[in-house]
């Protein structure tokens, strides 16, 4: 299996109840190394912009809400087969739905405060990398 690389978010809920190191250790212990990692808190724009796909969703106005309402980190994770092994780890959006030992069953307060963002495919990974990361400020 190839070495890949996808992008995670510690959501505001998380970084709110100093996680932080939590949910990293359980994205370490998945076999996922974080390769360039940042705190930030997203601006308005930043936010609608990451989530210009979820638009016309009913929830989009509260999530850009909850997603500037703390701090954030924003993370490179690199494995074998990282997009899968990353949304594998982090269970169901909804966390009554999550499975026992996902980041989302342990942590998560809501469907919407769900403590972690995972890409959903390497293209919107390369995408979503992007968005937050300089090449030069991701170190494998
Ligand atoms: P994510 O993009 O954050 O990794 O999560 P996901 O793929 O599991 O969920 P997605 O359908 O892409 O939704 C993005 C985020 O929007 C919030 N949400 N709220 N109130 C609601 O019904 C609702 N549904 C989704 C969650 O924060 C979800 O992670
Ligand atoms: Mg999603």
């Amino acid at each position: 299996m190839a070495v890949t690389r996808t992008f995670s978010i510690i959501k505001p809920d998380a970084t709110r109840r100093n996680l932080t190191g939590g949910v990293t250790k359980m994205l370490e212990e998945a076999g996922l190394r974080v390769v360039a990692s940042k705190r930030i808190h997203m601006s308005r724009e930043q936010a609608e912009g990451f989530y210009a796909v979820h638009k016309e969703r009913p929830f989009f106005n509260d999530l850009v809400e909850f997603m500037i309402s703390g701090p954030v980190v924003v993370q490179v994770l690199e494995g074998e087969d990282a997009v899968k092994r990353n949304r594998d780890v982090m269970g169901a959006t909804n966390p009554a739905n999550a499975d026992e030992g996902t980041i989302r069953k342990t942590y998560a307060e809501s469907i919407e405060a769900n403590s972690v963002h995972g890409s959903d495919s390497e293209e919107n990974a390369a995408t979503e990398i992007a968005f937050f990361f300089k090449p030069e400020e991701i170190v494998g």
